[in-house]
C-alpha cells in the first residue's frame, strides 16, 4: 500500500495473508486475499504462476496478522490450504489478467494450531460480504472504498510493508477508465479506482487483497488487487478483479467442492 496508514487486523478482520513455503520451509510472503466465508479466501489467480496451484500443501494461510514477519499468538490463525481453484479463463500467458480470480480452501477443522476452531471464521467472527448480497446496490463512480494489504509502500522497493496498511481509494467510471487512463487494457471483468491526488494506492505484494466498499455500515468485497502502471502514478489507476461478476463463479465453486468432499 503506497501512501496510507498503518492498519489493525481489528478493522479489516478479513485480510488474508498467504505465504508459500520453499523446500527448505523457507516462508516467502505470496498475496494477500480476503475471507468470504467460513472455509474460503478469495484472491487473485496470478498469486499462483506456472500451475502452482496445484500444489496446495506448498501454501499456508494467515488471518489476524497485524505484522507480516512476527508471530502473534493471540491474535493470528494458521490454516493449510486444502484446494486452490483458478478461474478456467485466466490466461497468464495473454499477459492481460482477465479473470484474475482464485479461491483457495482453508484446510479447516484440521487446521488451528492454537485455537479450537471448528470453523475457520476468524477470531473477530466477521467476513467480507460478496457483492451480490448488496441487495441491488450498486458502487457508484467516486464512491470512496478502502484498500489493505502488506505489499510495498513505495514504488521500487524490494521489502514487503512491516503492518498491514489501508489507504482509501475512489471508484472510477469504466469509461474514463478505459478512454483516459489505460487505452482499451480494461475488460468488463475490471474496475479501477484511484485517490483524486494519485498519492494512494495497492501496489507489488497486495495482490489478491480487498478493495472493500462500505454500504449501509457493511462492507462489501467489490474488488480483487490485481495489477496496474506502477503504482500511486498520477493518471495510472490500481486496477481490481470486478468480484461482481463472478458472484455466480464464487457459490458455485464453494457449493460444488464442499458438497463434494463432505
Ligand atoms: C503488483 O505488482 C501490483 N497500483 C498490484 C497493484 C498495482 C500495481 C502492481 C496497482 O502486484
Amino acid at each position: 500500500i503506497v501512501g496510507g496508514n498503518v492498519a489493525t487486523v481489528e478493522s479489516h478482520p478479513w485480510i488474508a495473508a498467504i505465504f508459500w513455503h520453499s523446500k527448505s520451509e523457507e516462508k516467502v510472503f505470496r498475496c494477500g486475499g480476503s475471507l468470504i466465508s467460513s472455509c474460503w479466501v478469495l484472491t487473485a489467480a496470478h498469486c499462483f504462476p506456472d500451475g502452482s496451484h496445484t500444489k496446495n500443501h506448498r501454501y499456508s494461510v494467515f488471518l489476524g496478522k497485524n505484522f507480516l514477519n512476527e508471530s502473534d499468538p493471540i491474535a493470528e490463525q494458521k490454516f493449510r490450504v486444502e484446494e486452490i481453484i483458478i478461474h478456467e479463463g485466466f490466461d497468464q500467458s495473454k499477459g492481460d489478467f482477465n479473470n484474475d480470480i482464485g479461491k483457495k480452501k482453508t484446510g479447516l477443522p484440521r487446521v488451528s494450531r492454537r485455537y479450537d476452531v471448528v470453523e475457520a471464521v476468524n477470531i473477530f467472527g466477521e467476513i467480507l460480504c460478496s457483492p451480490a448480497e448488496a441487495e441491488g446496490q450498486r458502487w457508484e463512480p467516486e464512491h470512496t472504498c478502502e484498500i489493505s494489504g502488506y505489499g510495498i509502500e513505495k514504488n521500487g522497493l524490494w521489502y514487503m510493508s512491516r503492518s498491514l496498511r489501508e489507504a482509501r481509494v475512489n471508484i472510477i467510471a469504466d469509461d474514463v477508465c478505459r478512454q483516459v487512463y489505460y487505452e482499451n487494457m480494461i475488460s468488463d471483468n475490471m474496475l479501477c479506482a484511484g485517490s483524486p491526488d494519485w498519492s494512494q494506492d495497492s501496489c507489488k505484494g497486495d495482490s489478491g487483497g480487498p478493495l472493500a466498499c462500505q454500504v449501509d455500515n457493511r462492507f462489501f468485497l467489490f474488488g480483487v488487487i490485481s495489477w496496474g502502471d506502477g503504482c500511486a502514478k498520477e493518471g495510472h489507476p490500481g486496477v481490481y478483479t470486478r468480484v461482481s461478476n463472478y458472484d455466480a463463479w464464487i457459490s458455485e465453486k464453494t457449493q460444488t467442492v464442499s458438497a463434494a468432499s463432505a
